[in-house]
């Protein structure tokens, strides 16, 4: 069997390498949640940053949840390979920074010790949306989350990541010891602010003085981060396998386009990202808002309308020129509600992003992204209709989005066969669901009715709603 990625010498020419001393990397960042986007977008800019300008930028990373990518890690003494496809071809560079792998539910204490750890100055977050405990209807703390509720009944023994970060800083004031800068790379809008907001919140209820230290001493850029990055398959570790002459089972692949904007707020120093071609910002709110609307929006619509008309990947609903004109209009659509963001012309962004969606080397599973509805849809899709019916706007592509994901929440396909939703609130839904006729006007009804879910904005707009429920009529006949 070939031998694992180990160490940097001895791999094939085809495997580009990194650019530093590795041995003399010292770690500053830790990172929570090692999932393959981290590994194809902030591990990469790191690694760029590092090997442009030094500094004790090393990452350690933790997962809080499952083990098997920390361990992998750690079996290849943190490096792993990314591969870069297009319809030119592969390329496999090999990503250096990470030093260590933690798993917090095997081991509590190691991550706690990590996060008073003076040399860590970077605490980054890859979590997803629903790790957060972030009710979108009041903005603040969702206390029936189960790693929230959990983490104020026993707040030194935290499970989630507020938890942690909460615990990290308190035991940091305790000690004397400068606060890190928690830096939320998920796709929230305002991330930096959101995480802000539940910290406090969390940390007023524990204890208060130390809420004020930390809206005091502790700040929270928000950033916008954008790779396309599909879940890593056999043909992943196969490609990195041959292009590095090792086995590699922490390999990633992703498309060439990377983009990240960043508030540059940092309590105690960062990386010269920009060197790696990051955006240093004072204001990351428009660019966060254009990725989110414009890119994620259109992405949601193309997964609930490509999945329930059996397209697996998202290449293969823009080979269908109806999809690929819809998703284009819904670009429009949404950049209509945007203000000016700086240094882009909109026109040529949404060009941009119909070409990266129909890249024919990147398998992005339409199954992937449809995935947490519940907690993708107010800030990609709910968010700007309401702004574009409160205008007067018709709303149409936001529409046949909604009406996508509520066929999708079915959790039949068009021949009967079930599949798991995959989404926190899939249980909820369910039960809503359950002895509801299957037409558009009823099916629709329950939904619309899922607490905290809908803004009133488009619950009380009747003419949206009865758009809706048409379209979603037109998806369930399709079906039988
Ligand atoms: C996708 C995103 O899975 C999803 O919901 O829309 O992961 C998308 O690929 C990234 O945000 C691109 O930067």
């Amino acid at each position: 069997m070939t031998e694992r990625l180990t160490s940097l010498s001895g791999l094939a020419p085809t495997a580009k390498l990194p650019h530093y001393d590795r041995d003399a990397l010292k770690p500053g960042i830790l990172h929570l949640g090692p999932g393959a986007f981290f590994r194809a977008h902030f591990a990469p800019f790191t690694d760029g940053a590092i090997a442009a300008a030094g500094g004790d930028w090393g990452i350690e990373v933790a997962s809080l949840r499952t083990a098997d990518v920390a361990d992998h890690l750690n079996e290849q003494s943190g490096l792993y390979t990314m591969l870069v496809r297009d319809t030119a071809g592969t390329t496999a560079h090999v990503i250096a920074p990470i030093l260590r792998a933690h798993v917090a539910t095997r081991n509590p204490g190691d991550l706690l010790a990590k996060l008073e750890d003076p040399a860590i100055r970077i605490v980054s977050l890859t979590v997803t949306e629903k790790a957060y405990g972030f009710d979108s209807a009041t903005g603040g703390l969702d206390l029936k989350h189960p790693d929230i509720a959990a983490d104020l009944a026993d707040r030194h023994a935290p499970r989630g990541v507020v938890g942690y970060l909460v615990e990290g800083l308190s035991r940091r004031r305790a000690k004397g010891i400068p606060p890190f800068t928690p830096l939320s790379c998920d796709n929230l809008p305002s991330n930096g602010a959101v995480l802000k907001r539940l910290v406090l919140d969390f940390a007023e209820r524990v204890d208060p003085d130390l809420r004020q230290w930390i809206e005091d001493n502790v700040p929270f850029p928000s950033t916008m981060v954008d790779r396309i990055t599909p879940a890593s398959t056999d043909a992943t570790y196969r490609d990195a396998e041959r292009l590095t002459g090792r086995r590699d089972m922490a390999a990633i692949e992703t498309e060439p386009f990377t983009q990240w904007v960043i508030e540059d707020h940092f309590a105690n120093g960062r990386p010269d990202w920009e060197q790696a071609g990051a955006l240093m910002v004072e204001d990351v709110s428009a660019y966060e808002k254009m990725k989110l609307r414009m890119l994620n929006g259109a992405h949601s619509l193309l997964a609930y309308l490509g999945y329930i008309g059996g397209y697996e990947f998202i290449r293969d609903v823009m080979d269908d020129v109806g999809l690929a004109a819809l998703a284009r209009r819904h670009m429009n659509a949404a950049a209509a509600t945007l203000d000016p963001v700086p240094g882009i012309a909109l026109e040529a962004y949404a060009d941009e992003l119909i070409a990266r969606f129909a890249n024919k080397a990147i398998a992005h599973r339409t199954y992937q992204i449809a995935m947490d509805g519940t907690q993708k849809l107010p800030q990609r899709l709910l968010e700007p209709a309401s702004e574009a019916v409160a205008d007067g706007g018709k709303a149409e592509t936001y529409a046949i989005a909604v009406a996508a994901w509520m066929r999708y929440a079915l959790g039949a396909d068009r021949n009967g066969e079930s599949y798991e939703l995959r989404d926190p609130r899939a249980a909820e839904i369910a039960a809503l669901l359950a002895d509801v006729p299957r037409n558009g006007g009823a099916v629709s009804k329950a939904l619309f009715g899922l607490p905290g879910l809908f803004p009133a904005a488009l619950t009380d707009n009747l003419g949206w709603t009865e758009d809706v429920a048409n379209k979603l009529e037109i998806l369930i006949q399709d079906n039988r």
